[in-house]
């Protein structure tokens, strides 16, 4: 290879290296930029009532702030399913060299065709008597890359990414554990936690398309009997509809403390966890972390990523009311902090990364910090603070908040703040 062909490679590796992490360009990352917004009142009903008594909350305003999201943002989700199995396929009472116990179940939503299947990769720590609380997250690339455990079972569905052990979007052995960075299963286990997790691509393949192979092509009815559209539902109301389907499994499991479930997501897996804990109160804690746009960040601060763009580049993600937001955010009837109140009063997590600014890190504090009057009609606390905290150092009652330095991304300082909230609420 002549020297110059080489020195070309290598500064293009040096190039892509060096922005690997940088934001798409065109968007405002810029705090004195943000636009002027009013955000929408979490306690004005939209008859113009007052919301003054956690009971009037809980009787109407939280209701109709449900109804808005559905309308508005994620769409409807589907009937309950009628023939709904849990097959556990393999259990292992001394996995991970004893520390555990793992089981894999399968979840079907229909008797006769079968062609939907969530898996549904249990650990349990074998230190516990009975009534684990547990984790419960779904994973970005199979439950096989959460752990080298061989004997996890290697996910047999499209992959969304084409690397990593994958190969024509399917798994390989080679792609195992290759997530397992984002799950410190033994620290989980060791602090006297289960851990339940899925791959959200069993429910629906992450792609414009993907509703044809999942559950949205299936389900003809929304869970109050009513039509449903395609597009008045969405791949994230389809996933979050999957968590809550896992939760009707852990309900069952004479093992799991199914009244101490903490649902996790990271990215557009967080977007999901927050709509499924604000839909599903079963959930006792919700957790997003590095959420962004449609997750935890307001949308009116258009900061990084914005409507138009999540829109445009994901139009598989939110409904079609969603998209005549685009660049008109100030017009929609909710924003984000309105979602973090639908988890009261059960505890809420949001977690931001300092370089994650795709994400807007501030916008998902200013949703947390918003969520507080909602709380304290419970006599509950919120962030506790007046203004985003320094980095890597967590704060809150309720509604905890931390930013960490690094970038997007689970790490284990996040895992850190999650099983201490955990242990402050659930123990
Ligand atoms: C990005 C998207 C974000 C976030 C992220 C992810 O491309 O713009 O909203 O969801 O993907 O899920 O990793």
């Amino acid at each position: 290879m002549p020297f110059s062909r080489i020195l070309g490679i290598t500064a293009a590796l040096l190039f892509a290296m060096s922005h690997a992490y940088a934001p798409p360009e065109g968007f405002n990352y810029d705090e004195a930029k943000v636009p002027h917004y009013t955000l929408p009142d979490p306690l004005v009903a939209n008859d113009g009532t007052v919301i003054t008594s956690s009971r009037q909350w809980q009787q109407s305003r939280r209701t109709e702030i449900l109804e808005l999201f559905e309308t508005y943002v994620y769409g409807r989700r589907a009937q309950l399913p009628t023939d709904l199995s849990f097959t556990t396929t393999s259990i292992d009472t001394h996995a991970l060299n004893g520390k555990a116990t793992r089981k894999q179940v399968t979840l079907r939503f229909e008797k006769e065709a079968h062609r939907y299947a969530l898996h549904v990769l249990i650990y349990l720590p074998n230190s516990a008597k009975a009534d684990v609380p547990v984790f419960l997250g779904y994973n970005f690339n199979g439950n096989h890359t959460i752990h080298s455990d061989p004997g996890i079972h290697l996910s047999t569905v499209w992959m969304r990414k084409n690397d990593n052990g994958n190969v024509n979007h399917q798994a390989t052995n080679d792609a195992r554990g290759k997530s397992s960075s984002r799950w410190p299963v033994e620290t989980i286990l060791d602090r006297g936690y289960g851990l339940a997790t899925a791959y959200y691509g069993d429910i629906e393949p992450d792609h414009k398309n993907g509703w044809k192979e999942g559950i949205r092509d299936f389900y003809q009815t929304d869970e109050n009997g009513n039509p449903l559209a395609l597009e008045d539902w969405s791949a994230i109301s389809a996933w979050a509809w999957g968590l809550s389907r896992i939760m009707d499994y852990l309900e069952t499991d004479p093992e799991i403390d199914s009244k101490r479930v903490a649902l996790l997501g990271h990215s557009r897996l967080g977007k999901t966890s927050l709509w499924a804990g604000a839909k599903d109160e079963r959930f006792a804690i919700t957790i997003s972390n590095d959420s962004g746009c449609g997750g935890a960040a307001l949308s009116r601060r258009a900061f990084g990523e914005t409507v138009e763009r999540i829109n445009t580049s994901f139009p598989h993600w939110f409904n079609r009311t969603f998209k005549q937001y685009n660049g008109n955010e100030n017009a929609l009837p909710v924003d984000q902090h309105m979602l973090i109140a639908l988890m009261a009063p059960r505890p809420v997590y949001v977690a931001s990364a300092e370089e994650d600014i795709w994400a807007d890190p501030n916008g998902e504090f200013l949703s947390a910090k918003g969520a507080g009057p909602v709380y304290k009609l419970f006599g509950l606390k919120g962030v506790g603070v007046k203004s985003q905290p320094p980095v890597n150092t967590p704060v809150g009652n309720h509604i905890g908040y931390h930013i960490r330095t690094g970038g997007h991304d689970v790490t284990d300082y996040d895992w850190e703040q999650y099983l201490g909230f955990a242990d402050k609420h659930l123990k």
